[in-house]
């Protein structure tokens, strides 16, 4: 496509008319927040930075807030009987409920995006404390998963007005596991991807990247369609899925089945050691993909992958996958499901140049969580 002289001139093209400063908070709904709030300490070594509950005047939800590095999960889970967190999480296990976006105006963000088609939640409004003040406002997305806008520039305290800081469950890894999230992956049902891809194309003004996997690679082994949309400096980036119809059940189709409709898939947490974090990991306990050997002993890998930081014997002793594309290279893992339900997972990510998700492993992953799929008898 063609661009005229006037689009690309400095006035037009550098004015974002939805800017956002990067990933605000990944928020999950879960059964039990204080062990959900352990598990990621002691596995993904994050740090217990705040807390809300019935102690603090919150009465239905006890919330806990851990960092590593810029990223920032939530757990919410209820404390009672009878609430509306309980009823979503008995309808859906274990999940993410917000994919929260900082951005430096949230009102002007908020009418921006109802004005090119969302649907708001909630309207842009001030929340304040001894700490300072926080701008909110939220709209929804793909199954019941919401996008609250935040500002929290005139903010100092722990996370949000309501929270007290706490101190760690545990004591910090030696070095951080990650330090940012990468990208957050969403499922949704048949024929809808593209209708995402609009949705954040004309709401948050996000455009496609290149990666993406059609028609042609979904019939042969994936199972899957994706594309990805990202913000203009690509620090916010969501892939969409979408089940493909093929010979076998769509892994996409039995997250929506267990998950009960679309929501995140996997949150992929950018490391810059991943041997290390991989090992610390496993150590404590959490559970990985496992690669056949054949992926590491295949030329035509080594060959396509050229020279990496690390040994291939070192990738393959723990089962890390490697990509490379006109940029740099990457190396990625997957976590199995961390819940019962075969929902949510999480991806490690150590970028070197690549800009890309892994296309040319996504047969040896697709096989891999197929393999999965199969242990569980959903395929
Ligand atoms: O985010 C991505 O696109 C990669 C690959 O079900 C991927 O991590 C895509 C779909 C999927 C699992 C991983
Ligand atoms: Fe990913």
């Amino acid at each position: 496509m063609h661009e005229t002289p006037a689009a690309t001139s400095a006035g037009a093209s550098s004015e974002d008319p939805f800017p956002v400063k990067g990933m605000d908070a990944i928020v999950f709904a879960v059964g039990n927040a204080k062990q959900a709030a352990h598990y990621y300490a002691t596995g993904f070594g994050m740090r217990l930075v705040g807390y809300s509950g019935p102690e603090t005047g919150s009465r239905d939800v006890a919330s806990y807030v851990l960092t590593s590095g810029s990223a920032r999960f939530v757990f919410n889970g209820p404390v009672r009987a009878g609430t509306e967190l309980g009823a979503h999480i008995a309808a859906h296990g274990d999940g993410v409920t917000d994919l929260a976006i900082q951005v430096p105006d949230v009102h002007k963000a908020y009418k921006y995006a109802v004005e090119h088609g969302a649907k708001g939640l909630e309207e842009p409004h001030e929340v304040t404390d001894e700490h300072g003040t926080v701008v909110l406002a939220a709209i929804a997305t793909y199954g019941e998963t919401r996008h609250t806008l935040v500002d929290r520039s005139r903010y100092q305290g722990p996370y949000l007005p309501g929270y007290v800081a706490r101190e760690p469950i545990v004591a910090a890894p030696e070095k951080r596991y990650f330090q940012a999230v990468d990208h957050c992956v969403g499922n949704v049902e048949l024929g809808k991807m593209d209708e995402w891809v609009e949705f954040y194309r004309h709401v948050m003004h996000f455009t496609n990247m290149a990666e993406f996997i059609g028609d042609d690679i979904a019939t042969d082994y994936s199972a899957l369609m994706s594309k990805v949309v990202a913000d203009g400096t690509r620090k916010v980036k969501f892939p969409l899925n979408e089940p493909a119809v093929s010979r076998r059940k769509s892994q996409i189709d039995e997250y929506l089945e267990f998950y009960g409709g679309p929501g995140v898939q996997h949150i992929a947490l950018a490391t810059n050691d991943i041997i290390r974090t991989v090992d610390e990991m496993r150590a404590a306990g959490v559970e990985f993909l496992d690669t056949p050997d054949s992926y590491y002993e295949d030329e035509e890998l080594r060959s396509r992958i050229g020279s990496v930081r690390v040994p291939v014997a070192e990738l393959q002793a723990r089962k890390i996958l490697v990509d490379r594309d006109e940029d740099g290279y990457l190396l990625q893992i997957f976590t199995k499901p961390v819940q019962d339900r075969p929902t949510v997972f999480f991806e490690l990510i150590e970028r070197h140049g690549s800009l890309g998700f892994g296309k040319g492993n996504f047969k040896a992953l697709f096989e891999a969580i197929e393999r999965e799929q199969e242990r569980r008898g959903n395929l």
